[in-house]
């Protein structure tokens, strides 16, 4: 059925802005950029991606009578954040596995951003010494059960919200936005740039672009460290999303760009382009990325400006998902 038909939940000021970065268009010398915010999305607890997301699950969650959100993420998850605020906002309680996800030596990373936030906001956060993985994990199964047990109800939502029926949804959503927008701006984004990880807002774009007219490239970057999980999962969520929305048509291999270059070696721990992205950005534009996000896909947006595989006469919308909590744990970077 159309995206329209889909009970939505507002949990976001509105359509995010969207706006050009021209000092570091003039910097790169290349294609134009612009930059959409996720990182000012919403008034709860910062916003960011995960909360376009959960605006279609949780009217299925209060379908199902949910009282308790079930989620799962890394000590620094934007993603199980966000949860807690919309917990606290429905008035539902939130239970957050936490696993420790990324091999980087901050002694504050459990305790600092993202974490801090979710606590304060009241959710259960549970620690968890797993490491990085897409997947369900049993300590989430458990979480799970453990609501069950108390005699709550649980609605479970995977990594990022990500691989769940509906997950694809916000960020189909995100593309018919930009297309109004477009319309208001007279504008034209041939390219996409966005960050990769669990898959669904690279995924949903995808689904909600095929349906347009005018054809454009939405370039994922990967920052799992793992593309070929990260490729599979992607293109998976994008058709099931597409299916949903009963596109007249298949999704085919060439609309789902997952490249690879600027992850590193590991999730979460950035590498020289990854910190040379982030200064960039904040200092010709005042834009603050992260280390574990952003810093990857911006570095991976300068690269193929700069190397003329994004041509110089496109028009480039750059997807910022609102990860710069995460900053705090990475309190040893830029000190000089
Ligand atoms: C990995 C989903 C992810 C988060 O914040 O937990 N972006």
């Amino acid at each position: 059925m159309p995206l329209s038909d889909f009970p939505r939940f507002p949990l976001t000021f509105g359509p995010s802005p969207v706006h050009p970065l021209d000092r570091l268009s003039d910097h790169l010398g290349g294609a134009r950029i612009w930059a959409k915010r996720e990182d000012v999305n919403s008034g709860l607890a910062f916003g960011g991606n995960k909360t376009r997301k959960l605006e279609y699950l949780v009217p299925d969650a209060i379908a199902q009578g949910a009282d308790t959100l079930v989620s799962i993420g890394g000590y620094q998850s934007n993603h199980t954040r966000q949860v807690a605020a919309v917990a606290a906002k429905l008035g539902m309680k939130a239970v957050l596995v936490q696993e420790n996800w990324v091999d980087w030596p901050d002694p504050l990373s459990d305790r600092v951003g993202n974490i801090q936030l979710s606590r304060i906001m009241g959710a259960d956060v549970r620690l968890d010494p797993a490491g990085f993985g897409i997947g369900f994990k049993p300590s989430w199964e458990q979480a799970l059960d453990d609501v069950r047990a108390a005699g709550g109800t649980p609605y479970a939502i995977p990594a990022g919200a990500s691989d769940h029926r509906l997950g694809g949804l916000g960020f189909a959503n995100w593309a018919y936005e930009v297309e109004q927008q477009e319309r208001e701006l007279g504008v034209f984004f041939d390219t996409i740039v966005v960050c990769s990880v669990t898959g669904s807002t690279h995924a949903g774009m995808i689904a909600g672009f095929a349906g347009q007219d005018r054809p454009r490239r939405v370039i994922g970057i990967d920052a799992s460290a793992k593309i070929d999980e990260t490729r599979d999962q992607v293109a998976r969520i994008a058709r099931r999303t597409a299916a949903l929305l009963e596109l007249d048509r298949e999704l085919t291999d060439e609309e789902i760009v997952v490249v690879e270059g600027w992850a590193g070696d590991l999730y979460g721990v950035p590498v020289e382009s990854t910190l040379e992205a982030i200064r960039l950005s904040g200092r010709l534009e005042g834009m603050i990325i992260d280390p574990v996000y952003e810093g990857k896909s911006m570095a991976g947006l300068v690269d193929l400006v700069t190397s003329g595989e994004i041509s110089r006469d496109s028009t480039v919308l750059y997807a910022h998902l609102g990860g710069q909590l995460a900053l705090n744990a990475y309190s040893g970077l830029f000190r000089g």
